[in-house]
Order: C-alpha cells, then sequence, then structure tokens
C-alpha cells in the first residue's frame, strides 16, 4: 500500500518556487522550531498504521511508545534499540507551540530545511504539504491558532524501492527446511540501497517558523560576473496589495562602500571596479551584499526587506581547464559527506565548522557535496571561506532511467539550484553520481537533465561523476567537464602498487584524448583503521592508504603537466558510516580524518602535497605523452 501511496504521490507535482534563506531583519522574523518533538516508530515497512488511523488528529505524547527525538538528527543512532537505527518505512514527529499575539501581523510558513527521505506535513490536523527527495529546503504557508496550542505532526518513510532516487533493492526471504523450521520469519526482507553511505532518516535540518511581512520578497536569483556585469530578478508575492517596486544597494564588505544603487524589480548593470570572489590561494574571496528594500508605490512604504550576499565571478570551461576568473583553477579537493557519531546527518555547526577548519588545515580549495546538496549555513560559509563547491543533487548509483524518475531528478535538480544558485562558491552541479552511464537509455535521460540544468542556470558548468570507462560511457560528451571516481590499489589491483600511476595515467589519457573536455579526479583513495601499523604496507593499514595516495599524486602531477587533469579530490574527508557489509569494518575508512576528525597518516602527505602544489601548471607541457 506505501509503494501505491509513493507513486500516487510522485505524480503531485512539487510546486517550488524557490527558497530564500531564514532571515531576521526589521521586516521579517524566525522561531527555530529545534528541540525535542515527541517521536513514534510505526512497525517495519508498516502498511501506514498512522496513516489509517489519523494519527496527525492525536496527541502522539500519549501513546505508550512515544519518547522524545532531537531535531535535527537523524533518529538512527539515538537510541539502544537495533530497530529504531535499523527503521525502513514510517516515523511520526509531533510539536505543539502556542504562537505570540505578534504573530498576526504577519503571514506565516513552516520552512524544513531537510527531512528524508519522504515527509508528509500536517498543521493543526491538515495535511498541507509533501516533500520527497530529503537533503533540500521547502516550506508551507500556514494559519496559526491565537487562542490554542498549534500543532505540527510529520509523517518521515525513508524507504527506498526502484522509485526512488537513490535506489534501493528489496529483496524477500524465505527458506523452510524439511523439518519444517522455518530460517526467515514471515516478510523478511533485506534492503540494500545502491550507495555506500548509511541511509540516516527523519528531520535533518532545521524547522523554522518563518514570519513574513504580507507582501513579501518571494525569490531572488543574482549573477555577477568577474567583468562587473550584475543582474537580479526579483520575484514578489504581492499579496495583491498592488504596485510593487524595489530600492537596491550592493555595498562591497571589504571596503564597505556602496557601489550600485538602483530602482526596480529587476535589472541588468555594469559596476566598475568590482572586487572579485576568488577561491583560496587565487586572490580574496570577496563579497558584496545586495539589499533589497521592497516598496509600495501607493504609500512609498518599505514593507519587506530582504540581504544577500554574494560574489563577483566569471566561470569558463576550456578543452583542458575550469576558468575561474580567467584563470586556471585546479581544484585541491575533497569527496566528503555530512556525517558524525550520534546525530548521523543531522546538521551540527560543531561538525560543519571542524569539516571545513580541516580542509583548510590540508590546504584544500574545493570540495564536491557527495552525495546530496549539503546544509545551506555551509554554502554560505563556503562562500566566506573561498572554498569552491560542486554542488551535487541526491541521485547516487543510478540504474533505473524512467520517465516518473527523470521527472523526481528534474524537480530535484531545479529544487537545488533555486537554492544555492546565488553563492559564488558553487561553481558547477553535478547531476549525479556513478550513474550506470554506459546504456543509451541513460544517454536520453541525461540529455533532458543536462538541458534543463543549462537553462535553468546557464552561468554554470554541469558534470557528472563517472565511473563507467571513457570507450562505453554515453553521457560524457554532454558535458562541461567530466568527474571521474576510480580506486587503482584498492578495488582494483590490491596490493600491487606498482600499477597505480600508470594505470591513472593510462586512463585518465584517454579520457581527456577522447573527450577534449576538462578532467577531474573526483575520487580516488583506500581505506585505512586509524592506529592499523604494517610496515611493508597491507591493504587497510596506515601505510597503504599512504602507499595508494602517493602513487596517484605522481600520476596527476604528471597528468597535470600535461594539461589532461583539472583536479583531484580524494575520497574521504573523514571515515564515515555506511550499511553493513562484509567490505565495511564499522562504516567506509577511506577517511583521511577519523570519524571524529583526527588525522590520519595520510592527512600528513596530503597537506604536504596541498600546501606546495602550484597553483597553475595545466597544459604547461602538453608535448609530454605518457
Ligand atoms: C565510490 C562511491 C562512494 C563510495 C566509494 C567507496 O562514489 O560513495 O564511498 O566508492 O567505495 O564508488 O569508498
Amino acid at each position: 500500500m506505501f509503494r501505491c501511496l509513493f507513486l500516487i504521490l510522485l505524480i503531485l507535482v512539487f510546486e517550488n518556487d524557490g527558497i530564500l534563506f531564514p532571515q531576521r531583519n526589521e521586516y521579517r522574523h524566525y522561531d527555530q522550531l529545534d528541540g525535542l518533538w515527541t517521536f513514534v516508530r510505526e512497525p517495519k515497512n508498516s502498511y501506514g498504521v498512522g496513516l489509517e488511523n489519523k494519527w496527525h488528529l492525536v496527541d502522539l505524547e500519549d501513546f505508550k511508545n512515544a519518547t522524545v527525538m532531537p531535531v535535527p538528527s537523524a533518529y538512527n543512532d539515538i537510541t539502544q534499540d537495533i530497530n529504531v537505527r535499523d527503521h525502513v518505512g514510517w516515523v511520526w514527529y509531533q510539536y505543539k507551540f502556542y504562537a505570540s499575539k505578534q504573530d498576526t501581523e504577519y503571514r506565516t510558513f513552516l520552512r524544513f530545511s531537510s527531512v528524508n527521505y519522504y515527509a508528509l506535513i500536517f498543521f493543526n490536523g491538515y495535511l498541507i504539504g509533501n516533500h520527497v527527495g530529503g537533503h533540500l529546503p521547502f516550506q508551507f504557508e500556514v494559519s496559526l491558532n491565537f487562542n490554542s496550542l498549534n500543532k505540527i505532526t510529520i509523517a518521515v518513510n525513508n524507504t527506498l524501492s526502484h522509485d526512488t532516487i537513490p535506489p534501493g533493492e528489496f529483496k524477500y526471504l524465505h527458506q523452510t527446511y524439511p523439518s519444517g523450521i522455518q530460517v526467515y520469519p514471515p516478510g523478511f526482507f533485506e534492503l540494500t540501497p545502491d550507495f555506500d553511505f548509511f541511509n540516516y532518516a527523519g528531520i535533518l535540518r532545521s524547522v523554522y517558523l518563518l514570519k513574513l511581512p504580507k507582501s513579501y520578497i518571494k525569490e531572488l536569483k543574482i549573477a555577477a560576473y568577474g567583468n562587473g556585469n550584475f543582474s537580479y530578478r526579483i520575484n514578489v508575492d504581492t499579496n495583491n496589495s498592488g504596485d510593487l517596486n524595489a530600492d537596491i544597494v550592493v555595498t562591497s564588505l571589504k571596503s564597505r562602500q556602496r557601489v550600485y544603487e538602483g530602482k526596480g524589480l529587476q535589472a541588468d548593470v555594469n559596476i566598475q571596479h568590482v572586487e572579485l570572489w576568488n577561491p583560496r590561494g587565487y586572490g580574496e574571496p570577496n563579497l558584496h551584499e545586495l539589499e533589497i528594500h521592497l516598496i509600495n508605490n501607493q504609500t512609498n512604504q518599505i514593507i519587506d526587506i530582504y540581504r544577500e550576499k554574494f560574489g563577483f565571478r566569471t566561470v569558463q570551461v576550456t578543452n583542458d581547464t575550469i576558468l575561474i576568473n580567467e584563470k586556471t583553477f585546479y581544484c585541491k579537493g575533497f569527496g566528503m559527506h555530512e556525517d558524525f557519531e550520534l546525530h548521523g546527518r543531522g546538521y551540527n555547526p560543531v561538525v560543519m565548522t571542524k569539516d571545513l577548519n580541516m580542509v583548510e588545515w590540508m590546504g584544500g580549495n574545493c570540495y564536491r557535496t557527495s552525495h546530496y546538496p549539503y546544509s545551506e549555513e555551509r554554502a554560505y560559509e563556503a562562500d566566506r571561506r573561498g572554498i569552491a563547491v560542486i554542488t551535487e543533487v541526491p541521485a547516487v548509483g543510478m540504474r533505473y532511467f524512467t520517465k516518473p524518475i527523470q521527472k523526481l531528478h528534474a524537480q530535484m535538480i531545479s529544487e537545488m539550484i533555486l537554492r544555492d544558485r546565488n553563492h559564488p562558491s558553487v561553481f558547477a552541479w553535478s547531476l549525479s553520481n556513478e550513474p550506470a552511464s554506459d546504456s543509451s537509455t541513460a544517454r536520453n535521460y541525461y540529455s533532458d537533465l543536462i538541458t534543463l540544468t543549462h537553462s535553468l542556470d546557464s552561468t554554470r558548468p554541469v558534470t557528472m561523476v563517472l565511473d563507467t570507462y571513457y570507450s562505453t560511457d554515453k553521457v560524457a560528451d554532454m558535458l562541461d567537464f567530466i568527474c571521474v571516481n576510480r580506486y587503482y590499489g584498492w578495488y582494483a589491483n590490491t596490493g600491487y602498487l606498482e600499477t597505480i600511476t600508470k594505470s591513472y595515467i593510462g586512463e585518465i589519457y584517454e579520457w581527456k584524448r577522447k573527450f577534449q573536455k576538462p578532467i577531474i579526479q573526483s575520487e580516488y583513495g583506500a581505506d585505512a583503521i586509524a592506529g592499523l601499523s604494517q610496515d611493508p604496507s597491507i591493504d587497510f593499514s596506515e601505510q597503504y592508504q599512504v602507499d595508494v595516495l602517493i602513487r596517484a599524486h605522481k600520476a596527476f602531477d604528471f597528468l597535470r603537466a600535461n594539461g589532461s587533469l583539472a583536479g583531484e579530490m580524494v575520497w574521504n574527508l573523514a571515515d564515515f558510516m555506511t550499511a553493513q557489509s562484509t567490505s565495511r569494518a564499522v562504516g567506509n575508512h577511506k577517511g583521511m580524518l577519523t570519524r571524529t576528525r583526527q588525522p590520519k597518516m595520510a592527512a600528513y602527505v596530503l597537506k604536504k602535497r596541498y600546501e606546495t602544489l602550484e597553483n597553475v601548471v595545466i597544459g604547461k607541457d602538453k608535448k609530454n605523452k605518457p
């Protein structure tokens, strides 16, 4: 039944109008509803007991099995109950609050920054909307009760199936011995997700009660280039309140000078002598602030204000390199995860800040939001720190290239772009990680999505992260640049260190030769269990991870020098949790850091490399053939 419900809901197109980050200022306010929410778990893979019995109409705290769950956090690792950790299916959250009298002056919205995977939102007993996919924000307007409690109820389902992105496989198992002994309990199934990270679920990022003016600034699109060309588009919810206009001021956050003043809900202008946003190591990550005053033309009064930080910079792609502000940008990067002990993928400013500090400590200038868009707070921090980011839509391990899946994928792409398009740090969109891109159905499927992405944002290149081979891949030629994941010395030729350098050189050189596009080695590395010391090295020892890195780096230096490599991203910044498998000893250990962010031996090797790597080398000596 859940499967049917799921499909029906997929068919309802989720209308996302663009979504701005919550802001508290002279005209808009919010309450952050984070804290302890009432939590009830349905039986594993239940057909939807809660929906059938209308749990949104009752007080969940009265249930015998009710407990509390911190928001934001994944629920999986908070209890001692293995059934909570490994839950598949519905869980319910509830939160009650009294509205303040002053709230009558505002329009109010519930904003969810990330609920994974599928969420039904009820407010004061009514279904007000749903969202599918996790990792991206959504909001619904609500009318508050002023004389009684307000009650938010959320039903969350983490089920992964063929109809979801990323996909998972349900395998129902039965086995009865001749004696009549049944091995598996009735209804037993194994769920194998098509990805290598723990499927943390629940309310993963903050929940807000937004308080916005009756007419308000709804959407903002900024494009700002290295030559000072600047355009903005403001979309307003007028609430039928007549003729609205906007006063605009752009201020340099470096000099604190106003560099532009204007009027209008949109404009295309050129601003002279702007300070550019640059990635770390290429100059300062200078930011500007666009301040919008929404004006009612009749009364000439300000009715809303929104301020957004942005940067002037240009991203271009040649056959060989990615250029930021017309300079070759070489990505010294990391694949990462939003992952930590206890709160799983739940947003935590401590972990986020530590992670970005560790990227900087190792001399990195770049990361990919593998394998889903990270928190909005992280994108603002990347802007401020000058870390260049490839933002990836949640579409890992794609195998089923059907129309309904494509529609969902397209929706996620558009939500991601609407959320992140004003961030200068985001320099490219990744549409998938390791899809089965060697089939012609994949080609048609991705061709549409690439066109869609370009039409939604013409200022950034589009890429995908491939693990196919240059000889069989069917999408690489449609991308602006190509990301390749490969694990020589780990998944291929384990233990044969002497093959690693030539394997990378040989393969990447062919990708380059065939497609004549910039190539980023987007994942490489090896697992190392922290403290496991073996010399000569053996797989899983810290020395082995170092040995793999050193040999890969030798190849990357060679490839860079002849213009065949535009960047490298080690997999992974830190160890992270995965599903259980015989190749995972309590998670994936390819981190440069442990899961608690302590450096392994490899971290020092990478730090030395990133700190000493010249910024611009590409294309110096093109005659340098392998
Ligand atoms: C790559 C995947 C990544 C995995 C990694 C690994 O993109 O999600 O964690 O392999 O196996 O193929 O460590």
